[in-house]
């Protein structure tokens, strides 16, 4: 059981007010998803306040938690684009107690997805992308393909964010390709 008020005061504590604002509104972002995909509207809480619990924390506690726990070295290749999720989750488990491992995955893939996703994973892949305070070109579009069918959802923001990603010539992911091979791209 999770104590709501005391988790989202733990989360503050660790955030600027900007960022803790926008975990509150993935939080009731992923709560809409739940409850509009039948999902566990608890959990979705839960996932979408704690997602971006390590967001600001330095590249060198991501570094040593990255050498220390024995995670995949090609990790020290990116940055916290991609530690926050990945690395992120055991801040999360240790720091928070928070020991689902349900919740645990879809902070993992809430930035580069995965080839296959729970409806918890896409949830909150989704509602960190859409919330309400998120302003970008064609965000509208997004929202509305999103509310729609979530998985189709899904594949508009791996196709855009990879759009992203190329045209700014940012380092991808290995795992940001599998995840766009296996839901958008044809053979
Ligand atoms: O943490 P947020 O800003 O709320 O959102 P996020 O965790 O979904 O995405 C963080 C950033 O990561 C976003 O600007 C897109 C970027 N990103 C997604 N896939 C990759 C990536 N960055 C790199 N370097 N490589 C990727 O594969
Ligand atoms: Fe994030
Ligand atoms: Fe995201
Ligand atoms: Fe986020």
């Amino acid at each position: 059981d999770y104590n709501l008020v005391q988790l989202q005061a733990k989360v503050q504590s660790q955030l600027s007010q900007y960022r803790f604002q926008h975990c509150l509104r993935t939080a009731d972002k992923a709560v809409e998803l739940a409850e509009l995909n039948q999902g566990d509207v608890l959990k979705a809480r839960v996932a979408g306040l704690v997602h971006d619990y390590a967001k600001e924390r330095s590249d060198a506690e991501f570094i040593s938690v990255i050498k220390q726990e024995h995670f995949d070295p090609d990790l020290l290749n990116y940055g916290n684009a991609i530690w926050h999720g990945v690395i992120g989750a055991y801040f999360i488990k240790h720091e928070l107690g928070i020991y689902d491992e349900e919740i645990l995955n879809a902070v993992r893939n809430h930035t580069t997805a995965a080839p296959q996703m729970t409806l918890l994973d896409k949830i909150v892949f989704m509602a960190d992308y859409i919330e309400d305070g998120r302003d970008f070109m064609n965000v509208d579009e997004a929202r509305q393909v999103t509310l729609a069918d979530l998985d189709d959802g899904v594949r508009y923001q791996l196709t855009h964010t990879l759009e992203l990603l190329l045209n700014k010539k940012t380092k991808i992911y290995p795992k940001t390709i599998t995840s766009y091979n296996a839901w958008v791209a044809g053979h």
